[in-house]
């Protein structure tokens, strides 16, 4: 069994309070249960985290590199300059997993890049809650071929 860890940045706390249209009706804790559901079907599990810090989310993946095998992380926007969290995750050996719940490439110009997207093993963007399940497949299929 392995621990994947879910880890969420600024704002997302508030997601199902605002910005429906964006975002849609679902909660955080919504995210986190509609993941951890998806990952116990592998006999895995997940530990989430949610934070509105850099550093925080900096020590989180920091802590992930002996508490989890894989993570999934959806920066929030940090994702388009926290070159910080880039470094962090290209310390951390196993799969990676970029999330964005909206397509950012199809936002303003200032969400197209991600400083993310070039250490993570893959990302998925634009499906919402949907790409959170892909997302625990696409991590345990790469662990059972490690
Ligand atoms: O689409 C995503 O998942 C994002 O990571 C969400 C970030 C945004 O900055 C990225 O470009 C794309 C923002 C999350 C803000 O979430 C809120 C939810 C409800 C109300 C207000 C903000």
């Amino acid at each position: 069994m392995a621990v994947i860890a879910l880890l969420h940045g600024p704002n997302l706390n508030l997601l199902g309070q605002r910005e429906p249209h964006i975002y849609g009706s679902a909660t955080l804790d919504d995210y986190v249960a509609v993941t951890s559901a998806a990952a116990e079907r592998h006999g895995h599990s997940v530990a989430a985290f949610q934070t509105n810090h850099e550093g925080r989310l900096v020590d989180a993946i920091h802590a992930a590199r002996a508490d989890a095998a894989a993570i999934i992380i959806n920066p929030g926007a940090f994702t388009h300059y926290a070159w910080a969290l880039h470094d962090a995750l290209a310390a951390f050996n196993g799969p990676i997993i970029e999330v964005h719940i909206s397509n950012p490439n199809a936002r303003e110009p200032w969400r197209h890049t991600s400083v993310v997207a070039p250490v993570a093993t893959g990302s998925i963007m634009g499906l919402g809650m949907h790409g959170y399940e892909l997302a625990v497949e696409a991590v345990v299929r790469r662990l059972e071929a490690q």
